[in-house]
Parts: structure tokens; sequence; C-alpha cells
């Protein structure tokens, strides 16, 4: 066999054994085993498969923005938006056009790809604020970033509506395992969000779901929450692994700082078990050294919050973040 031929055999192969690795047929118990291995094996066989599946010098940019802050009738127990609990945050009707518009360019000309737009909403109301909403979502498009949305519950119609306005994404969290999920919120079920990501992806929007650790939860409640989520249909086109932002105020403002050990065991575990997704190393990464962030792509993180804030909380700023890009050789040329 000629050696160009050869290398296409090869190629082709490899990519069939990779789509082998696409499974949404996980058992808990293997996605326990997974999340069980040593921590230096853990990590080698994830960034195997982030490279068999990515470019690993490539990292989306993604910012964040709160529309509306603030004032929201969930009694989410991390949220420093709910209205029930005291916390510093001061709530904000929903923002401007024109203000919007301005914050995505910014973000734009700062290497960010993708723009998220947040909403301090149980769910979406079929009225004026939704209206603008999706005239924000055509702004953005215009400015031909990524667009993405978090507005709490969607029906199948808002959905659509979404879709036609030019939204490419949804983050809805499931937040953590199906069997601690009422220590958490116990205004809306974790069928609620199922639900609302039933409806998105049926309008044709990719999928953002992830979930928060560090809420007291156990090492079962983590692989819970992995094993829902690596068992969907069709894998999220993203999974944000967010660290606790523990904020006074919030009843759970005194939990314990999550370790970057156990930050990379969940990154890890969802790289090796959805391959495909865009893990997002979210919330947290204020308090992280780019050692532990370097550490984090490592393990198939390949997606960021950039900006000063990420909804309410901080977040390291474009130019910190720009360079420890530069410095770990990532997006370089992007
Ligand atoms: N209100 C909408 C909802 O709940 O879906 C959208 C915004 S909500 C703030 C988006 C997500 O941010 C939550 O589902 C949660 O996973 C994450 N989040 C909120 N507060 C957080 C905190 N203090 N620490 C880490 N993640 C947090
Ligand atoms: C996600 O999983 N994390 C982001 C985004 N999706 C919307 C939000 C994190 C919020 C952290 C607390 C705050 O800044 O208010
Ligand atoms: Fe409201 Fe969303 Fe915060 Fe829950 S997470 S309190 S729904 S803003």
């Amino acid at each position: 066999m000629s050696t160009t031929l050869a290398m296409k055999s090869s190629q082709s192969q490899a990519s069939i054994a990779d789509e082998n690795l696409v499974r949404s047929n996980w058992t808990t118990e293997e996605v326990k085993d997974v999340f069980h291995t040593p921590l230096l094996d853990l990590i080698y066989r994830a960034a195997t498969v982030h490279r068999q599946f990515h470019d690993p010098k490539n990292v989306q940019q993604c910012t964040l923005l709160s529309i509306k802050t603030g004032a929201c009738s969930e009694d989410c127990s991390y949220c420093p938006q709910s209205a029930r609990y005291d916390t510093p945050v001061t709530p904000e009707p929903l923002m401007n056009i024109e203000a919007v518009k301005m914050a995505a360019k910014i973000a734009k000309d700062a290497g960010s790809t993708r723009f998220c737009m947040g909403a301090a909403w149980r769910e979406v109301k079929d009225n004026e604020a939704f209206e603008q909403v999706l005239t924000m979502v055509r702004e953005v498009a215009a400015l031909k970033m990524e667009v993405c949305c978090t507005l709490g519950m969607l029906t199948p119609e808002q959905a659509v509506k979404l879709k036609e306005a030019g939204l490419d994404a949804y983050n809805h969290n499931l937040d953590t395992g199906e069997q601690y999920y009422d220590q958490i919120i116990t205004t809306r079920t974790y069928q609620d969000r199922l639900n609302t990501i039933k409806n998105v992806r049926a309008a044709g929007i990719t999928v953002c779901c992830g979930g928060i650790i560090g809420m007291g939860e156990s090492e079962n409640d983590r692989i819970d929450l992995i094993h829902t989520l690596a068992t969907l249909p069709e894998h999220p086109e993203s999974v944000p692994v967010n660290a606790l932002v523990p904020v006074e105020g919030t009843p759970l403002a005194d939990q314990p700082v999550v370790s970057i050990w156990e930050m990379l065991r969940m990154i890890a575990t969802a790289r090796i078990t959805m391959p495909k997704a865009r893990v997002r190393l979210s919330a947290g990464r204020v308090r992280m050294s780019v050692a532990e962030q370097a550490m984090c792509f490592l393990a198939g993180a390949n997606s960021i919050f950039t900006g000063e804030k990420l909804l309410t909380t901080a977040n390291p700023d474009f130019d910190e973040d720009k360079n420890m890009l530069d410095l770990l050789g990532l997006n370089q040329g992007a």
C-alpha cells in the first residue's frame, strides 16, 4: 500500500474508533470507574480523548452579560440573584438594546467568539421583555458572534422564536445530581429542567448544560450529574463546570472552597464521557492560578467565560486572560 493510502486508511480507522467513543449508554458504574481513576491517569486519558476530537490549542472565549439582574423569584441556594436572600446584588431592570450591542462589540474586539446573555428569570414570559430579548439576539447575531442566552425555563414555542431570531445556543444547567437537587432548589423540579433542554433541542438550538460543584454534594451526586448529561439522547454541545462562588447572604455562603483536584476530576470525567462537547471551565476561575487553569485545559477544558464579571461576581479581566492564553500557547493566530 502507498504511504498516502496507508495514511488515509489509518485516518478513517481512527475516525471510526473516535465515533465509538461517543456513547449515550454509559452506566452509572462506568462513569463511577472513570471518575475514580487515579488522578494523573485520569488526566492523561482525558487529554488523549481531547486530542482525538479537538484542536487542543483552541479555547473558546465566551463573554457573559447579565441583561436583567436580581429580584428573581426562585430559591436556588447558590444564587446571589434570588430575591429571597440578602446579598450584595442590586437588582437592575432589563438593559437597553444599544448597551447590550456595545458590550458584545467590546467582547468581540477582546477576542470572544460567543456572547451569552443571562436574565434572572424563573422562566420566559410572552411579553414585551421577551420581544426585546429577541431583538438583542438578532443584533448580536449580526455582529457574527455565536449567540447564547440563559433566561430560565422555555416553552417549545419560545424556543422556536429564539431560534428564528438567530440564537445558536441556550444555557440551562441541571446544576447537580437528581438525588441532591431538592436540597438546592425547591421552586422547580429536575424534570422541569430536562423539559426545557428538550424544548431547546427540538427547536434546533445547541444545548449548553452542566452544573456546579462545591454545594455540599457527595462524589456520587457529581457522578449522577455527569451520568445524566452523558446519557441524554444527544450530548450537550457545551458543558459548563462551575465551582461554587460562595456569596454572602446565600444559604451556601459558608461552603468550603472547591479544590483544584475536584475540579480536574470533574472536567476530565466530562471530557471522557462526552468527547465532542466543549467543556467549559466556568465559575471559580478568579481564585485559580494560571498553573491550575493550565491543568484544567490539559484535562480537557476547551472553553472559558471571559470578561471582568461572570453575571454578578468577579472573573479575570480580558487582559489577564489574554496573558494566560499567550503564555500557554493557546488561540495563537486566532
Ligand atoms: N435564571 C436562569 C436560570 O436559572 O437558568 C439563568 C441564569 S442562572 C444565574 C445560570 C446558572 O449560573 C445557574 O444555573 C448556575 O448553574 C450558575 N450559577 C449561579 N450562581 C452561581 C454561583 N454562585 N456559583 C456558581 N455557579 C452559579
Ligand atoms: C454557567 O454555567 N455559569 C455561568 C453561565 N452558565 C450563565 C454563570 C455563573 C454565575 C456565577 C455567579 C454570578 O456571577 O452571579
Ligand atoms: Fe433565579 Fe436563575 Fe438565580 Fe435561580 S439561578 S435564583 S432561577 S437567577
